[in-house]
């Protein structure tokens, strides 16, 4: 069992992860910038350490900093939650070396899907279903890159392969447009990660983003908690989600929810995982893989009963999983709305005073928040402040339960989202279900 875990993110996530630790009897060490020492786990922490100034690579991101936090604290694991340093394979490789237990896979695993080249050749070795495409990097052989577009058909992607998350990626129409778009993504991508390398694939038109979780002890021992659907967002920021994903034959969802457990125990993954895939056609495409906790966790643990964070903290300290695929069962439905800092037109940050919080609550819902009256926002760092859950044994109940908590939910002093979100739970189409990734930015006219 881990004895004292240090808690290297901010916000939500990180009170997320002292609770986890708390229940589970962990002493946790909070770490923070110079604005964030008024974050409610810095409050609720045994020890907290200031790493360092407002901008994230001069704190959140600052190795170093972290490590000698542990040392300095005899903290004997990092939790490094989701962004900053979550997906840093050198990171977590610098950790193991110093002697302290990341939560997460191990460097090489992290790697490996760091690489979306590399992560859907794994994948399709292990039989997950995977886009029609190059089956590897692009080659300086313009013949062969002509005849792979051809015979996949137009539209086809080029997508870098150190992007991901919607960044590096250019659509193509025709094959007169092909090796230009191919030439400037190549560009792009080295600017930006280093790493020209890009891959093809068949630009699917109308997909829904729906999502797998799984569980993995390193161990021999893997399992998936069933599906999310993560359709509605926009510029690539997932605005509200839902487990499990709606209308998806049961069959077809088992069959690709196996898949992934079974690449889990092929690449000897370790603590919890998302396969992330296109769903078109009654058809699932992988995309990519996340080798960290998602945001939108919370919907999967309540449809589950099952604690993700807990779980991560117990694989990491060496146990096996305590859970059988029988003992996962689905139930009922779930959705979360993600409360943002920002301007209901303009999507701009909108950092500043908490003059006053309520928040909602009755039967089914859960907040996953760090705001307090009284809190300031900070300028530096995503806007996102919070999560509504709402959960009942259908998915209508749940929607019911989940307008009612928008309505309740009041956060005086900055702009946020909550009207959008109020407007999206009332949306028609979104009340049937199953809409696809444009629907919300067709929504607000984009
Ligand atoms: C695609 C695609 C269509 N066809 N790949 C964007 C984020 C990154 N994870 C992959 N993305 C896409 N890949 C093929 N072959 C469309 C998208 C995409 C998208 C995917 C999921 C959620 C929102 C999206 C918004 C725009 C484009």
């Amino acid at each position: 069992m881990l004895d004292k875990v240090l808690i290297a993110n901010r916000g939500e996530i990180a009170l997320r992860i002292l609770r986890a630790c708390k229940e589970l009897g962990i002493k946790t060490v909070a770490v923070h910038s110079v604005v964030d020492r008024d974050l409610m786990h810095v409050k609720l922490a045994d020890e907290s350490v200031c790493i360092g100034p407002n901008p994230s690579p001069q704190s959140y991101l600052n190795v170093p900093a972290l490590i000698a936090a542990c040392e300095v604290t005899d903290a004997t694991a990092i939790h490094p939650g989701y962004g900053f340093l979550a997906e840093n394979a050198d990171f977590a490789e610098q950790v193991e070396q110093s002697g302290f237990v990341f939560i997460g896979p191990k460097a090489d695993v992290i790697r490996l899907m760091g690489d979306k080249v590399s992560a859907i050749q794994a994948m399709k070795k292990a039989g997950v279903p995977t886009v029609p495409g190059s089956d590897g990097p692009l080659t300086d052989d313009n013949d062969r890159t002509l005849e792979i577009a051809r015979r996949i058909g137009y539209p086809v992607i080029i997508k870098a392969a150190a992007g991901g998350g919607g960044r590096g990626m250019r659509v193509v129409k025709t094959e007169a447009a092909l090796l230009n778009a191919i030439y400037v993504t190549q560009s792009e991508a080295k600017a930006a990660f280093g790493d020209a390398t890009v891959y093809l694939e068949k630009f699917l038109e109308n997909p829904r983003h729906v999502e797998i979780q799984v569980l993995a002890d390193g161990q021999g021992n893997a399992i998936h908690l069933g599906d999310r659907d993560c359709s509605l967002q926009r510029r690539h920021q997932k605005v509200l989600e839902e487990a499990p994903a709606p209308g998806i034959p049961e069959d077809i969802r088992q069959r690709v929810a196996e898949s992934c457990v079974n690449a889990c125990k092929v690449i000897g993954y370790r603590g919890a995982g998302t396969f992330e895939f296109l769903y078109e056609n009654g058809e699932f495409y992988f995309i990519e893989m996340n080798t960290r906790v998602q945001v939108e966790h919370p919907v999967t643990e309540m449809v589950t009963g099952i604690d993700i964070i807990r779980e991560q903290l117990l694989i990491a300290g060496g146990q096996p999983l305590s859970i059988t695929q029988e003992d996962v069962v689905i139930k009922g439905h779930a959705f979360e709305c993600r409360i943002n800092a920002e301007d209901a037109k303009t999507f701009m940050p909108s950092p500043g005073l908490v003059k006053h919080y309520h928040a909602p609550g009755g039967l089914g819902i859960r907040i996953d928040s760090h705001l307090y009256s009284g809190y300031t926002v900070p300028p530096n760092y995503d806007s996102m402040i919070g999560k509504v859950i709402a959960y009942g044994d259908d998915r209508e109940i749940a929607l019911n339960r989940m307008r009612q908590a928008l309505d309740e939910l009041l956060i005086d002093g900055i702009r946020t989202n909550i009207a959008l979100q109020k407007d999206l739970v009332r949306d028609e189409g979104f009340r049937i279900g199953g809409v696809n990734i444009h629907y919300l930015e067709k929504k607000l006219g984009m």
